[in-house]
């Protein structure tokens, strides 16, 4: 029996031992294999640590968008200086009609004044004397004034019962006589043979040769020209810096030196940059502080040589200030000595009862008035016409 209990613990034991040696690998296999994924699926979260580093990254882009914001300003600068700010010059056909109110202190004493003296019931010597001094006192000159109170006497002498009003047309028709509507007051400032056309302004001081260099760029451009300025006026920056500014508002390029540079180099700069750009015209700006004649004589002419190693000069252009009247004329005439001067510019006609002093210009040099200026304006610029400008005077196209 006692062999029985043996052998079943025996049993027993063995069953045991087998059962455990099969149940053990079991639980030790599994804990193997699962700890490592669960150690890989680890690095998985660091790796979703990371995105939230890029935003840190995305941050700095943040940075970056001020620059372009910064950028921007100065595109919204740009274009009042530049681009969109180039100006269309008025047309230059009937300027001068339409800027006929400029010379309303001229026409008080050719209009007004004048018809007053005509309408008088009896037109004795007197009154003649009167229409004299009138004319006289408008800059008209002595010798021009004479030839025309003596022609006009005359006509109303033939005529006998004229009105104040036929009077006033034939005043008109001897004033228009005595400014020579036959002469060519066109500008020679186009191409020729292939080269632009190079203008020279010349005239004393303040008597408005940059401005009226700017205004005629404005008339060629509004003409569909091209134009070159070259700013010869080298004394002081600030005329140079007047012409540029004339140019940027069209278009037109300027060719400018140092303070205190050669005019003649400046001039002769301009010239090879309008004909290498292929432009229509150069418009040549030039000093009017010159003391004496001498002086005159050296730089005016050097400026006029050294720019026709290029070509000839085609259109030499003498501004004069209308306020100065005779003795403007006095001071122009040496000029005309230094240069061939094919061209008078009349500035300030709006701010003179002296309107007058177109004839005498004419009469006294000798040259056309080919423009008259009419105020600061950059369109205040009219082709001289004869008849056109009388009769704003006279009131006879009223
Ligand atoms: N009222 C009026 N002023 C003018 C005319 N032309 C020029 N000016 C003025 O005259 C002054 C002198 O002109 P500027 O061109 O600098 O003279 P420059 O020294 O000969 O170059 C400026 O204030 C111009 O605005 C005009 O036709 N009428
Ligand atoms: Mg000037």
């Amino acid at each position: 029996m006692e062999s029985y209990i043996v052998f079943g613990l025996v049993l027993l034991v063995v069953v045991i031992g087998a059962t455990l040696a099969l149940v053990a690998p079991r639980f030790r296999k599994p804990p193997t294999l699962p700890p490592a994924p669960p150690k890989k699926q680890v690095p998985p979260a660091p790796t979703t640590q990371a995105p939230p580093a890029p935003p840190v990254v995305e941050a700095p882009p943040v940075v970056e968008a001020p620059p372009p914001v910064v950028e921007a300003p100065p595109v919204v600068e740009a274009p009042p200086v530049e681009v969109p700010q180039l100006e269309t010059p008025e047309p230059t056909a009937g300027r001068l009609v339409r800027l006929r109110a400029r010379l309303s202190r001229s026409q008080n004493v050719f209009g007004k004044g004048l018809l007053a003296l005509l309408s008088r019931d009896k037109l004795d010597d007197d009154t003649w004397d009167e229409i004299e001094e009138t004319l006289i006192g408008a800059d008209v000159g002595v010798a021009a004034t004479t030839e025309i109170v003596g022609k006009l006497r005359e006509r109303a002498r033939v005529h006998g019962t004229a009105t104040a009003s036929e009077l006033r047309g034939m005043l008109a028709d001897e004033l228009v006589t005595a400014l020579e509507p036959q002469l060519d007051r066109s500008l020679a400032a186009t191409q020729r043979d292939g080269r632009p056309g190079v203008l020279l302004v010349v005239g004393v001081n303040g008597a408005g040769k940059t401005t009226t260099c700017g205004k005629i760029a404005r008339v060629l451009i509004a003409d569909g020209h091209t134009v070159v300025m070259g700013a010869a006026d080298t004394f002081r920056a600030a005329a140079a810096e007047q012409l540029a500014t004339w140019g940027g508002r069209v278009g037109a390029e300027v060719v400018r030196g140092p303070e205190g540079a050669d005019p003649a180099s400046v001039a002769f700069d301009a010239v090879k940059r309008g004909i290498e750009a292929g432009v229509d015209t150069v418009l040549i700006d030039t000093a009017g502080r010159l003391q004496n004649k001498v002086g005159l004589m050296d730089e005016l002419g050097k400026v006029k040589r050294v720019v026709e190693k290029h070509g000839p000069v085609d259109e030499t252009l003498l501004i004069l200030d209308a306020t100065t009247g005779q003795n403007g004329l006095e001071q122009a005439r040496v000029f005309t000595e230094v240069v061939d001067v094919t061209g008078v510019v009349l500035t300030k006609l709006d701010g003179t009862a002296k309107g007058g002093i177109v004839i005498a210009v004419q009469r006294k040099l000798g040259i056309p008035v080919k423009l008259v200026g009419l105020g600061e304006g950059p369109d205040d610029l009219a082709p001289f016409d004869a008849r056109q400008f009388v009769d704003a005077l006279v009131g006879t196209d009223a």
